[in-house]
Order: C-alpha cells, then sequence, then structure tokens
C-alpha cells in the first residue's frame, strides 16, 4: 500500500477524518459537471422516483431548504465512471481493510452562490434504518469529492476531531439542525462546539481530492458567500461488512428508497445496495 494512503487511514481512525488530496484524476471529475448541467436544464429535475430495484442518486439543493430530487443512478454515465475508478474502489478497499464495501447513497450536494445555508452539523448513519451486524462502531464511511475549488468562502466543510469515537447521534433537519422530535438518540453537543471544546478541521480541497470522514462523525458545511462561484461536490456513502436492518419508531430514517420492506434485525442486502468491493 502506498504509504500517504497507510498515514491517511492512520489519520482517518485517530481524527474521524482524513483529506487524501489528488487522488482522483480531473478528467474523471469534470465531464461530471457537463452531465449535472444538462441535468438542470432537463425535465427529468422535476420528477423524483418514488421507488425503485437499482441504486439511486440525490441532488440535494441547500438553498431550497434541502430539497432532494432522487432519480437512477444509471442516469448519470460520469458519476458511475467515478464510482468505478480504481484509485477510488482502491482506497475504498484499504479503509475498508478486506470487509466487504456497498454503495448506501450517491449524492451531488449544490451550494450554490450566495447561499446563507449551513447544511447543519449531523452525522450520516443516523439516517439509514441499519446497524453493524458485529456492532462495531466504524461501519459507515463517506467520500466527499469537490467538483470546483473549495476555498473560505464557498461552502468548504468542517468536521468534529474526535466525535467519531462518541456514541450514536439523532438524526435531524439538514436545514435547521433540530433532532427529529421522537429519536430516542441525543443530539450532537452544539454547545460545546461553540464553546471550542473541540478541535475542528476544515475541508478546504481542490479538485482530485477525496475526504473522507465516519458515519458517526459530526460535520457540516458552511454559506457559500461567494456572488458567483458554485461549490458542487460528489457524495458516496458506503457501508462496511454485514449490516442489520433496525428501523426506529421516531425519526426520519424511514425516508430512504429500498426495493422490499425488512424486517427488524434481518441481514440487509438490497438491490439497490451494490456491491463495491
Ligand atoms: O456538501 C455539503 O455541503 C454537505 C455534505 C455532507 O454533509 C455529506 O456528504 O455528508
Amino acid at each position: 500500500m502506498n504509504s500517504e494512503i497507510i498515514s491517511g487511514i492512520d489519520n482517518l481512525k485517530k481524527v474521524g477524518f482524513h483529506k487524501f488530496e489528488n487522488v482522483i484524476d480531473k478528467d474523471l471529475l469534470s465531464p461530471i459537471l457537463d452531465e449535472w448541467s444538462d441535468f438542470i436544464k432537463e425535465k427529468r429535475k422535476e420528477t423524483s422516483i418514488k421507488s425503485s430495484d437499482e441504486p439511486l442518486l440525490s441532488l440535494f439543493n441547500a438553498r431550497e431548504g434541502g430539497k432532494k430530487i432522487i432519480r437512477p443512478l444509471s442516469e448519470f454515465k460520469t458519476i458511475k465512471t467515478l464510482l468505478h475508478s480504481k484509485e477510488l474502489k482502491y482506497l475504498a478497499s484499504e479503509i475498508a481493510n478486506r470487509n466487504k464495501v456497498r454503495l448506501i447513497e450517491s449524492i451531488i450536494f449544490s451550494k450554490e452562490p450566495k447561499c446563507n445555508n449551513d447544511v447543519c452539523w449531523h452525522v450520516d448513519e443516523s439516517f439509514f434504518p441499519l446497524i453493524s451486524r458485529d456492532r462495531i462502531k466504524h461501519w459507515f464511511i463517506t467520500f466527499w469529492m469537490p467538483l470546483n475549488k473549495v476555498t473560505e468562502q464557498n461552502g468548504y466543510m468542517e468536521y468534529v476531531g474526535g466525535s467519531h469515537e462518541i456514541t450514536q447521534r439523532g438524526s435531524v433537519d439538514l436545514s435547521t439542525g433540530k433532532v427529529i422530535e421522537g429519536d430516542d438518540r441525543p443530539g450532537i453537543d452544539l454547545k460545546g462546539i461553540e464553546e471550542k471544546k473541540y478541535e475542528i478541521f476544515n475541508g478546504i480541497s481542490d479538485v482530485g481530492d477525496v475526504l473522507v470522514h465516519y458515519g458517526n462523525t459530526w460535520h457540516r458545511s458552511t454559506p457559500n458567500i461567494t456572488q458567483n462561484q458554485r461549490r458542487p461536490a460528489v457524495s458516496f456513502k458506503f457501508i462496511l461488512g454485514e449490516i442489520e436492518y433496525h428501523r426506529r419508531k421516531f425519526g426520519n430514517s424511514d425516508r430512504i428508497i429500498f426495493s422490499r420492506s425488512f424486517q427488524n434485525g434481518e441481514l440487509f442486502e438490497d438491490q439497490t445496495v451494490p456491491l463495491l468491493v
């Protein structure tokens, strides 16, 4: 394994976040912007699909109150090519350390100019009705890849160092940061963050970088205060190893589309969640 990847994985384990620099060929990333712009001009953007037996792509616009449009991933050839690139698969398999890696979600996050909203502090795994069968803490990882340079002004990511060692947090409304009513898990320590109790790492980054965090790392993205710089990014979420279905009575983890329904405790296997490596 290459030494930068080894030290990056060590840092990821320690901090809960790592920026792997210059991993993906820019030629794989720039066509995504073209394909996405075509999509925005088309009628497809007005209709979200409601059921599926194939993997999906969510298009998330932070300015429109976190509105998500959901389409089949197969409609976005450039994103599929990125997903199956050897660089991305290599990084995922090294982080997973021989566990199987499955794609649970693909998202394009667009932070448009003059977008004053944070994507508020949250943990990714809280949105899914799933848990690790072996009850390991780090069964979920996110790969976040900017499609334009990320600066201090155009909506960078932030991560709370060490938060991945804290137990589960409740799922939140991404626009307000409030825990969903009835979710029985505690919220993120917003007061502690405000009082600078934790070390915060920023995700200022360049095209080609892959920013990786665990599903239980507390993170957010800041407003895009520029007049004319878009900050689009592709985010892939992966689950590692054997996973069980576990739906809570309250919370928003039932908004995910799978090809069929599951019983709590059932081993989770689904056509919408394909094996990557
Ligand atoms: O891109 C953003 O603004 C937020 C992304 C995020 O929170 C994620 O990928 O988990």
